[in-house]
């Protein structure tokens, strides 16, 4: 029982310092994030459309990432679309753009965003989030687990994260933080994919591992 506490300290030891050198960095400006990130590895200006392209239940896919927006409640028309000029609404700086609608209340719409590899950033610039649902964006790592929430509300404008320590992002969740409908616009996605390192606190659970192997290696031949 000794030897599996010392096993255990140990183990919890050697994690803490490096799980908290991982972090999700929120930006509000592009060169800051990628004066911490590097150099774009795909960028998204929704251009290369000609026409409105609905991704209500339908998952479209662009430069990095696809997209798809589900949930119970129905979208009117000209909402979960690559809007094309003549725009719809929520447009960001007159080019074509993708215009999203959540809802939250009795009924639902989310958009799920997914890289087609896992980023170590991402930013675009966004219009419109601050009406009454005020949008908000989980973004989630591998098995799903929440990373951090960008929040556009207050930063009609660019918004954006970056991952340190290793940590990968996989997926975007997009969602009403409060009751209600929330449109917005999304143009100018920029991503920097991760370097594909092991991430951390994988590395450091294997440590775990082979330490708790150890103590039970000891307590055997005790
Ligand atoms: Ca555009
Ligand atoms: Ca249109």
């Amino acid at each position: 029982m000794a030897s599996r506490l010392t096993t255990l300290c140990a183990a919890a030891l050697l994690c803490m310092p490096a799980i908290a050198s991982a972090a999700f960095v929120s930006h509000t400006n592009l060169a800051t994030l990628l004066a911490a990130a590097g150099s774009p590895t795909a960028t998204e200006g929704f251009e290369g459309f000609t026409v409105d392209t609905s991704f209500q239940d339908a998952l479209v896919s662009f430069n990095g990432f696809s997209a798809i927006a589900t949930g119970s409640a129905t979208s009117p028309a000209g909402r979960n679309q690559v809007d094309v000029s003549p725009f719809d609404v929520s447009n960001v700086n007159g080019t074509t753009y993708f215009q999203g609608q959540v809802r939250s209340g009795p009924a639902t719409t989310v958009i799920d965003l997914t890289f087609a590899s896992p980023v170590m950033a991402f930013g675009a610039d966004f219009a419109g989030a601050d009406g009454p649902a005020q949008l908000l964006i989980d973004v989630f790592g591998p098995g799903d687990v929440l990373l951090g929430t960008l929040d556009p509300v207050s930063n009609s404008g660019f918004t954006g994260f970056v991952l340190t320590g290793g940590e990968q992002a996989v997926r975007l969740g997009f969602r009403a933080g409060l009751a209600g409908i929330e449109d917005f616009g999304m143009d100018n996605v920029t991503l920097v994919a991760a370097s594909g390192a092991v991430p951390v606190p994988t590395t450091l659970s294997l440590v775990g591992l082979a330490f708790a192997g150890l103590g039970l290696a000891r307590r055997r031949r005790a």
